[in-house]
């Protein structure tokens, strides 16, 4: 009896227990599943595992070049310096999880999500859910950084692995926030795209639909953002490496000559301070590239596999896709909120200094440009380019000091480099976290019936067309 159980104990801790072996696994099975052959299954584990692997690569590169210069920092000044970027929170929560032996967890939570959503879409008369969140990056992103803040606040200083307990409470508020958050845009995200047939399944799907009611009320629609010639040198930001490149050498580079070259260990045959300086902040353009490049990797993977199953599962359902889609069908919008975003941040960020507060953000790129992107694109179309200012600015403001409070709590973990800081996460999960370390895990288990009153007020606003809008859209394409 005991050899069994040593060999099942084994099997759990060093197999299901490993993350990249997990996840793999979870590819593989999902192939053969779909009817795919042996070897087309494994070469779709050996991807997500391989894929897997490069992401830490990539997580481990943005901690050991970040962590020296925080420290260094809250040495000197008592401040701990954090950026608001989705990949520097992502990596928090996994070496953080990774370092209380969670980290394979976040595969539960991301299954446990993914298939509480194809129920309450099947189950759609009563729930009132029509989307199928597909969006793998964000699904395995959203999944590790609520798993670590839940956990961090909950069980965090005991140091044992996420009790299972919390893992299937975090699962399911995890689908349900997809659920309800995706289905909510639904009508707005029509709008916006002209009966296009999605949602987005994003970091700010409360965000776009705050954006959306509000905007008419700060700007005429008329006035659309569109019709504005954006200044050339912007163009620039377009590109990932090059923007993340210059915040960082803007922000970070900042901070490492304000403590001087005297708290840096490097070769001094080989650098001027300046070039040690520049190449240590486009680091984080090269360890984010590497990350992204991983997560591609082992997302399309996975996500092929949970999409067969739930193709098989669930006709009818209207996908939830990246926010960036939306981009496509109001071209100046996003450039539109990376700028008065900007401005909303630096404000916020320039706030936090005179207060002496105890966090300091650092700007991200994917989030002055994704995240206020998607709110101007949405302001826009029921505001007009005042709206698409408005609106950005304010969410720059949010997203800065609603991340700053929520990392109050969390920054003392092992590996806190940063905080995902776009909309949803500045505002709902920073409260929801922040609540959680008050009154603990009852938090998280009473948002899931809440969240869930939100699709049924909404199916009495939008009663005629809640279930045919897609659809009809649908028919006319074919037709
Ligand atoms: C994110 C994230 C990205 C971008 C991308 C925008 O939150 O992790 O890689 O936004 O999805 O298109």
């Amino acid at each position: 009896m005991d050899v069994v159980l040593s060999i099942f104990m084994g099997f759990i801790n060093k197999f299901l227990g490993q993350p990249a072996l997990l996840l793999g696994t979870l590819t593989f099975v999902g192939y053969l599943l779909l009817g795919k052959k042996w070897y087309d299954s494994l070469a779709g584990f050996i991807k997500t595992y391989v894929g897997f692997k490069i992401l830490q690569v990539g997580t481990g590169g943005l901690v050991g070049t970040f962590k020296p210069i925080i420290t260094s920092l809250s040495d000197r000044y008592g401040i701990t310096a954090l950026v608001i970027d989705p990949y520097f929170g992502q990596t928090s929560a996994t070496e953080t999880l990774d370092h209380f032996s969670s980290l394979q967890f976040v595969g539960y939570v991301m299954l446990i999500a993914f298939l509480l959503n194809i129920v309450y879409v099947a189950l759609r008369k009563f729930t009132k859910i029509r989307t199928l969140f597909i969006t793998g990056h964000i699904m395995y992103q959203q999944s590790a950084v609520l798993l670590w803040a839940m956990y961090w606040v909950i069980q965090g200083t005991g140091g044992q692995p996420a009790s299972p307990f919390l893992v299937l409470v975090i699962g399911l508020l995890m689908g349900t926030y997809w659920s309800v958050m995706s289905n909510l845009v639904i009508e707005a995200t029509q709008e916006v795209t002209d009966g296009a047939g999605f949602t987005i399944g994003h970091q700010q799907m409360f965000g776009a639909w705050l954006a959306y009611k509000f905007a008419g009320k700060i700007g005429n629609r008329k006035h659309d953002v569109n019709h504005v010639e954006a200044p050339g040198f912007l163009s620039i930001l377009n590109d990932n490496v090059v923007a993340n490149t210059m915040l960082m050498t803007l922000f970070v580079g900042t901070i490492m000559v304000i403590l001087g070259k005297d708290s840096f260990n490097y070769d001094t045959n080989k650098y001027f301070f300046a070039t040690y300086v520049f190449e240590q902040t486009a680091l984080f353009a090269v360890y984010i590239a590497v990350l992204q490049q991983g997560v591609r990797m082992f997302v399309a993977e996975l996500t092929a596999s949970f999409k067969g199953i739930s193709d098989k599962l669930l006709k009818g359902s209207v996908p939830a896709v990246d926010c960036a889609v939306t981009f496509g069908f109001s071209p100046n919008a996003p450039t539109f909120g990376f700028m008065f975003g900007f401005f909303g941040q630096m404000i916020a960020i320039l706030t936090l200094i005179v207060l002496k507060s105890p966090v300091l953000i650092i700007a991200g790129f994917i989030c002055l440009f994704f995240d206020n992107g998607t709110l101007a694109v949405f302001a826009n179309k029921a505001g007009g380019r005042r709206a698409a200012a408005v609106i950005p600015f304010i969410a720059g403001l949010i997203q800065v000091f609603g991340s700053a409070l929520v990392l109050t709590v969390l920054k003392d973990g092992p590996a806190v480099i940063g905080w995902m800081g776009m909309f949803d996460w500045a505002t709902l999960w920073s409260g929801a976290v922040l609540l959680t370390d008050k009154l603990g895990i009852i938090v998280p288990i009473l948002m899931i019936p809440l969240l869930m009153i939100i699709p049924q007020f909404q199916y009495k606003h939008y009663k005629e067309t809640y279930f045919t809008t897609m659809r009809d859209t649908k028919l006319a394409a074919a037709e």
